[in-house]
């Protein structure tokens, strides 16, 4: 059999939408997963979302929706955002699957036989935001002591899980495997909870019914932090697939946030050992994203949107959306140590664009191509590379292998950038343009940087996987895997192609960083509820179409000029995929009248018109009036 591979990532709760940290999660997951396949593992990767908690029904009924429905509409829209970050999940999985449903039945009846599960009657604390039991004295001034929010009186008779006896076998466990938790600090915060002891720990609810009922006594349901935790077996196929499941299982790595360690590193494993399956290889928690400085939290209102994010930058940048999402993937990865916090700022999101890869890696292709057409009119020489080069190949790939296997991302696009540093250097130093008249210099100097940007493009092909296939496909690179120095380019000829990256300026960076935070004090899947008054300042009207052109340089943007009855307006709109300038001539259209100014590829748009999308953004159609109506008139 070959190498196997299964990554998970935490399941989602789906009260909240997908932000910048969740995110982050799922693309370092599926950084490690494509590194692994690149490396010849047969891989399975698992994500999804967690639908079962008391959060989720108060949500979905605050929103006054039928709650199975809520969440398989939220769900649909973290996956639909996972897919568009380019998320290569095996399975994405739902805890209100039908498999998971028969398997958190089983695992409980099991473990109830072994006599680890017992009834009991539960007094003490529940806080419903982390979905959490907590002790008297676990209490800060009366509130949780992780989210710091109001906490629930609960005295129900529930089911406990003997956690107590798993202690001293765990205990020895952490003290043979000591790399089972990493980082290091978060093993031995949880080699300390088992020094101290363990409580046995409620796992049902009485009083609450959207979840998974108890197999033999329907009055109860079953806990989510119970019924979410055995997601990971599920996804493999206990119970449905035994072929699949002797082959993925045990985990090799379960990646999680620092705030759930506990959850994984003790509840996790003592479930398992009750039931006697293998435990997971290896428990890695990630820090978390802060932005702009301040802790991320959904009441701050400081949530990055990372599909908002992405489809501004591209505007902006005038570049796919698959590359600006590419370029958050490469800045996650790139700016955090992973591990650790890390802070999301816009200004260095920008430098690290600019920089790293306008400059350093998207020039070294422009330099290159230009070259590549002007001395040899695009023909790909067939020299062979400079050994040198592949001497100094041969020394970076293990410094790029070993910080992967050590999920050092930053440490191994370091290692890439050695590369591409090298290759702009080398074209210093050898001066092809001092060499028309010496073809065989000027023919290995050519290959070497064809080679080069290749070879880099295939290290870097799990971080930035849309970009490097744009290239590899250019360069026509058939054999992508992560390996030796080879060969790569066998096509006769590369044509120059627009600037991938193209740079920004400093103007653009500020519009971009208004998307930075979510205007909305929650970030909800749902609708948010604003006052009359918030909708009272929206000056909408009616405004006629009296030109329209397209943007030079851009696929989706229109400029439009508007006529408002007494004054007229430009404003430029990203509707350009949907429409075409002549089509839009003479329709009356809905704008928010009222938005500041902003510049937009040069051009002062003076508001914003107002269109309809599906959340693929696959679909757009523009607001119009039912009947005709003069232009300026205003909409309540
Ligand atoms: O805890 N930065 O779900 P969740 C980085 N359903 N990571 C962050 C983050 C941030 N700012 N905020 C959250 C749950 N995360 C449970 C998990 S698993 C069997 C059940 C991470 O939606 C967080 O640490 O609250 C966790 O790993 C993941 O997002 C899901 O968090």
């Amino acid at each position: 059999m070959g190498k196997t591979y299964y990554i998970t990532t935490a399941i989602y709760y789906v009260n909240s939408k997908p932000h910048i940290g969740s995110v982050s999660e799922a693309i370092s997951a599926d950084v490690i997963a494509r590194f692994k396949r690149l490396t010849k593992f047969d891989v399975f990767f698992s994500t999804g979302t967690d639908e079962h908690s008391q959060k989720i029904e108060a949500k979905a009924k605050e929103l006054g929706i039928d709650t199975q429905k809520f969440v398989d509409d939220a769900s649909a829209t973290w996956r639909n955002i996972f897919d568009r970050f380019n998320i290569s999940y095996s399975r994405f999985i739902r805890t209100s699957d039908s498999d998971h449903f028969k398997v958190v039945q089983e695992f409980f009846k099991r473990m109830y036989e072994k006599g680890d599960i017992y009834l009991g009657k539960y007094e003490g604390w529940y806080c419903v935001r982390d979905e959490t039991f907590l002790k008297d004295s676990d209490l800060v001034d009366g509130k949780c002591p992780y989210c710091g929010g109001e906490v629930q009186r609960i005295s129900e008779d529930n089911y406990f899980f003997r956690l107590s006896k798993f202690r001293d076998t765990l205990l020895e466990f952490y003290e043979k495997n000591p790399t089972f938790i990493e980082p290091e600090s978060r093993y031995n915060e949880l080699l300390n909870i088992l020094k101290g002891g363990l409580q046995d720990i409620s796992v049902t609810r009485k009083s609450f019914k959207f979840g998974i009922p108890v197999p033999f006594d329907q009055d109860h349901t079953i806990y989510v932090w119970f019924d979410a935790l055995i997601n990971y077996v599920t996804a493999v196929g206990f119970l449905e697939n035994k072929d699949m499941f002797n082959k993925f299982w045990p985990a090799d790595l379960h990646l999680i946030g620092k705030d759930i360690t506990r959850f994984h590193g003790i509840v996790w494993p003592a479930m398992l050992l009750s039931v006697g399956l293998p435990l997971p290889k290896k428990i890695f928690a990630h820090g978390f994203w802060n932005i702009e400085g301040a802790k991320m939290s959904k009441s701050l209102g400081n949530i990055v949107d990372p599909v908002e994010f992405a489809e501004r930058f591209s505007t902006l940048a005038n570049i796919p959306f698959d590359f600006s999402v590419d370029i958050l993937r490469y800045y996650l990865s790139r700016e955090a140590v992973f591990g650790l916090d890390a802070d999301f700022r816009i200004e260095s999101l920008f430098r690290r664009y600019n920089s790293d890869l306008a400059n350093d890696y998207g020039n070294l292709i422009n330099r290159t191509l230009n070259m590549l057409s002007k001395y040899k009119n695009s023909a790909v020489p067939t020299a062979s590379s400079d050994p040198e080069f592949i001497n100094f190949v041969s020394s970076v790939l293990p410094q790029f292998n070993e910080a992967m296997e050590k999920y050092a991302f930053s440490n191994a696009l370091e290692s890439v950038w050695s590369l591409i540093g090298y290759l702009n250097n080398y074209i210093q130093v050898k001066e092809p343009w001092k060499l028309t008249k010496e073809t065989e210099k000027l023919d290995i100097v050519l290959k070497t940087l064809l080679e080069g940007i290749a070879y880099v493009s295939i290290l870097l092909q799990p971080f930035m996987p849309s970009v490097t296939k744009f290239v590899l496909d250019k360069f026509g690179v058939e054999k992508r895997e992560i390996e030796e120095y080879k060969e790569l380019v066998h096509i006769k000829t590369i044509e120059v192609f627009n600037p991938i990256f193209p740079r920004l300026e400093k103007e653009k960076i500020e519009l971009v960083g208004e998307a930075n935070t979510s205007d909305s004090k929650e970030s909800n899947v749902g609708i948010t509820k604003i006052t009359y008054e918030d909708f009272s300042k929206v000056d909408l009207r009616v405004a006629k179409v009296l030109e329209a052109e397209r943007v030079k340089n851009s696929e989706k943007l229109i400029k439009l000029t508007l006529s408002l009855g007494s004054e007229q307006r430009t404003i430029v709109a990203g509707i350009g995929k949907f429409y075409s300038p002549e089509e839009l001539l003479n329709k009356k259209i809905i704008i928010v009248a009222n938005l500041e100014e902003r510049k937009i590829m040069g051009i002062t748009s003076q508001g914003m018109l107002l269109a309809a999308s599906t959340s693929n953004k696959e679909k757009l159609t523009l607001l119009t009036v039912d009947t005709d109506i003069e232009e300026g008139a205003k909409i309540s």
